[in-house]
């Protein structure tokens, strides 16, 4: 009994540590995410060919993030990070109605893949400070995140540059991923 409690006060204490995927779109504000969350700044970015991996701390949770870069050229490689992804961050640039149908297909054909049949997912709703962005109901809807059966999913408005929502999100990230601690 004692043992017991004392393995459940330290798993409640430890420091968490969930591997993160971020994927998406070219353009839809991932690298900028990442640094915003990392350094708390915009940083220039250049479109990522390969990937950029950081860990941010929140919370006591250590999130390793691994952002990887969306041209439609590069996009084949996602599936080499998919491997141990706790968390996948699919972020769209709500300001691109031309592509969200594109990025549906890719979110989709994604989440039918069997490494990925655990993970929980993240949807950044970003650029949300342009005036003709769309609504995080409205990029529900064109998503398809109804449709989804046996995945936890949550949509979160945000904003990369003004940092908006991001926390929001890793938040519930943290509260909704089975974590080895
Ligand atoms: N207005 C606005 N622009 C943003 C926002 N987030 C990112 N951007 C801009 O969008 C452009 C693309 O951002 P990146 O972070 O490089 O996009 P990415 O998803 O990493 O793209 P790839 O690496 O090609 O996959 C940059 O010019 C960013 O400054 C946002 O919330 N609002
Ligand atoms: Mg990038």
């Amino acid at each position: 009994m004692g043992a017991t409690l004392s393995r459940l006060i330290k798993m409640m204490f430890a420091k968490k540590e969930m591997r993160i995927l971020m994927v998406g779109l070219d353009a839809a504000g991932k690298t900028t995410i990442l640094y915003k969350l990392k350094l708390g700044e915009v940083v220039t970015t250049i479109p990522t060919i390969g990937f950029n991996v950081e860990t941010v701390d929140y919370k006591n949770v250590g999130f390793t993030v691994w952002d990887v870069g969306g041209q439609d050229k590069i996009r084949p490689l996602w599936r080499y990070y998919y491997q141990n992804t706790q968390g996948l961050i699919f972020t769209v640039d709500s300001n691109d109605r031309e592509r969200i149908a594109e990025a549906r297909d890719e979110l989709h054909r994604m989440l039918n893949e069997d490494e990925l049949r655990d993970a929980t997912l993240l949807v950044f709703a970003n650029k949300q400070d342009l005036p003709n962005a769309m609504t995080v109901a409205e990029i529900t809807d064109k998503l398809g995140l109804h449709s989804l059966r046996q995945r936890r999913w949550y949509i979160q408005a945000a904003c990369a540059t003004s940092g908006e929502g991001l926390y929001e999100g890793l938040d519930w990230l943290s509260s909704n991923i089975s974590i080895k601690a």
